[in-house]
């Protein structure tokens, strides 16, 4: 059995969205983070980031992590790449060379678009541990520009990354590109970009896990 430990108002969300998409079964163990906790280490505190339990899994003590048949991972992009390419069928790489283009897109998106995408999520709509800062998210959108060009003329193709079809490479865009979505301007700049965020978030598999998000104590 596969188990996810993390609630979904954390990168937890693109796992679950994937799970959701193979239709595999899994187990959820909601570790919240311990910043939004008034005492992680009370004893009555819920599993959190800080919590031995916890930390002996992910001793970064970062959420998400993944348990399955003894194996631990860290790291939600890269539970996703094995995720999909155990479970996934179509979802993952047919071959050697969709595998190689699933994890370029997969780590361009965590070097090139996260580090900024973060920002405008942090600076437009709020950040759990500092103010909002309407600079450093105006400084995240200019070096978002760039990135939302090349993924834009990658979408022209198909409409998709690689294959011609959705696969995790989407889900793991998609998911670093949607902390971008508080900075409209980006996304009216590259309209495939706009399209194919639209497109993948209207998924059942994608409603489904927000769903879940939102019941979850805000
Ligand atoms: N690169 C990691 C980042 C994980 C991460 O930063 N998780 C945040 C929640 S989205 C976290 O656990 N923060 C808890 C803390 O900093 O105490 C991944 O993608 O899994």
């Amino acid at each position: 059995m596969i188990t996810i430990h993390g609630v979904l108002r954390s990168r937890a969300s693109r796992n679950i969205w994937l799970l959701e998409e193979m239709g595999t079964p899994y187990r959820h163990v909601p570790v919240i983070q311990a910043y939004r906790l008034p005492d992680p280490a009370a004893p009555d505190a819920p599993l959190n980031t800080r919590s031995p339990a916890f930390l002996a899994l992910n001793p970064n003590g970062r959420i998400p992590a993944m348990e399955e048949d003894g194996l631990v991972l860290n790291e939600s992009l890269a539970i996703n790449l094995y995720l999909a390419k155990r479970h996934g069928g179509d979802l993952g790489p047919r071959d050697a060379a969709e595998d190689g283009e699933m994890t370029a897109w997969t780590l361009w998106a965590v070097t090139e678009a996260e580090p900024h995408a973060i920002q405008v999520l942090y600076n437009r709509v709020g950040n759990p541990t500092a103010p909002k800062d309407p600079a450093r998210a105006d400084a995240a959108v200019a070096a978002l520009r760039a990135p939302f060009a090349v993924l834009d003329a990658a979408l022209a193709k198909d409409g998709f990354v690689v294959g011609g079809r959705f696969t995790v490479a989407d889900v793991n865009l998609a998911e670093v590109f949607r902390y971008a979505q508080p900075a409209p301007e980006l996304f009216e700049a590259a309209p495939r970009v706009k399209d194919w965020l639209a497109r993948v978030q209207a998924r059942p598999a994608f409603r489904r896990m927000w769903a879940l998000r939102d019941a979850e104590p805000a």
